[in-house]
């Protein structure tokens, strides 16, 4: 029972989760340290000289170390915990950009873009009078290396990109386009929402300047999350929230900040959370990653080879370079339906314009089915996708029935 949740029956059929993107499921032993910590450690952090409180601290400050060294970074103070990759990236758009953006500048993000990798962007900018200017996508769902060059000029401030699409499965290469940005003087921030739990992340090796990412599409718990900074550029960020925990020395007039990280971890952290999020780490690093990587690649040939070899599905963006993420529609028929189809019969996937409008506007449709697979998927399950859409399609009168 290492994910105790797969073991369960939805609509009287064993459940197959395809919906890892949106959220992993957890392991037993990421459920048990979050609940040893509440059963035996709960307590706030940085803040008690009692036994439990320095637990709780250790044990928080301990999982900073550990995230240090599973990105590659260099310091703990380049690791701020937040509530997940919305919150990082809306940290980095309000803080670096109100001291970095003004009128007529540039911030250049993909067609690809979630919404969180979007609309911060967007706010920042009319905030500033700096315009949002976006590299187009092409037809395989894919963003050109030639596109990014020419799109990075002297006006780009920043290049905020997200390394794996969520609703393609497209991945980008984040090395080359940190090397261009870098090479023209431009700061970097990559979303590694979809990457975290599928390949190694060396944030040293990349260069880039910000990354962030979310720990429950990494088999962690929901809303907690990373920001990664480069120390020197993290340092000269103005905290954009403020309350305990943040500040130097406080008077009625005014408030002096406290060192990296805790200046941009204002508040009561989620504790349990960032406990989860280090059990998370030790889980992947157990299983290793090139275990990970082939086990997902040898699951993504074979959904593609079963789901294309059915006439009624198109698939939507068909990216060369492509992690476990497949996207598709039946001409005719509402993704909703078929998704309410498939869970009938057991099988979770998601459904709709999965937080890229936009993108969906550029393939001229309102959404899509998404499946996305995981470690912890099997051939039998896709063969049981097969077998249910077959079916699904059968009742919608888009295949004879024989
Ligand atoms: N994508 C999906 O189903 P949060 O919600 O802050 O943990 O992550 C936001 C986010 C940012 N960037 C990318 C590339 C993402 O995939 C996500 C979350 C989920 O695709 C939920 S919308």
């Amino acid at each position: 029972m290492e994910f105790p949740a797969l073991h369960q029956k939805v609509n009287d059929a064993p459940l197959v989760y395809f919906d890892h993107a949106a959220t992993a499921q957890k392991p037993r032993k990421v459920i048990d340290a979050m609940t040893r910590y509440y059963e035996f450690d709960n307590a706030n952090v940085h803040r008690g000289v009692h036994h439990l409180s320095q637990r709780a601290t250790r044990a928080y400050e301990e999982a900073r170390m550990k995230t240090v060294r599973f990105i590659g970074a260099e310091d703990p103070s380049e690791v701020i915990f937040t509530s997940g990759t919305t919150a990082s990236i809306n940290l980095v758009a309000q803080s670096w950009g109100s001291a970095h953006l003004q009128a007529g500048d540039e911030v250049l993000v993909t067609g690809l873009e979630h919404h969180a990798n979007l609309v911060p962007w967007q706010m920042i900018c009319t905030r500033t009078g700096a315009h949002l200017k976006i590299v187009p996508v092409n037809d395989l769902g894919e963003v050109s290396t030639e596109s990014v060059a020419q799109m990075l000029h002297s006006k780009t401030r920043i290049f905020a990109f997200s390394w794996i699409s969520n609703a393609l499965g497209t991945i980008n290469p984040a090395h080359e386009w940190v090397r261009l940005a870098h090479e023209k003087g431009i700061t970097t921030l990559i979303d590694a929402a979809q990457v975290v739990a599928h390949q190694p992340i060396d944030v040293h090796n990349l260069g880039v300047d910000f990354l962030c990412f979310s720990a429950h599409k990494m088999m962690g718990p929901t809303g907690v999350g990373v920001l990664y900074g480069k120390k020197s550029i993290l340092e000269t960020l103005e905290p954009v929230v403020g309350g305990g925990d943040m500040i130097d020395e406080v008077t009625y007039e005014k408030s002096t900040w406290a060192d990296l990280p805790y200046r941009l971890e204002a508040g009561t952290p989620n504790i349990a959370g960032v406990i989860g999020l280090s059990a998370a780490i030790d889980f992947l690093e157990s299983i290793g990653w090139s275990n990970i990587e082939r086990r997902e690649s040898e699951l993504l040939q074979y959904a593609l080879l079963k789901l294309g070899s059915i006439p009624q599905i198109r698939f939507i963006g068909q990216p060369n370079n492509r992690a476990g993420v497949i996207s598709f529609v039946v001409d005719g028929v509402h993704p909703y339906d078929l998704g309410t189809l498939l869970d009938e019969q057991g099988i979770a996937l998601r459904t709709g314009h999965h937080c890229a409008q936009p993108l969906m506007h550029h393939f001229g449709i309102s959404g899509t089915c998404r499946v996305s697979l995981a470690l912890y998927n099997t051939l039998e399950e896709i063969d049981q996708l097969e077998k249910a859409l077959i079916r699904a399609l059968r009742l919608m009168g888009k295949v004879q029935a024989q």
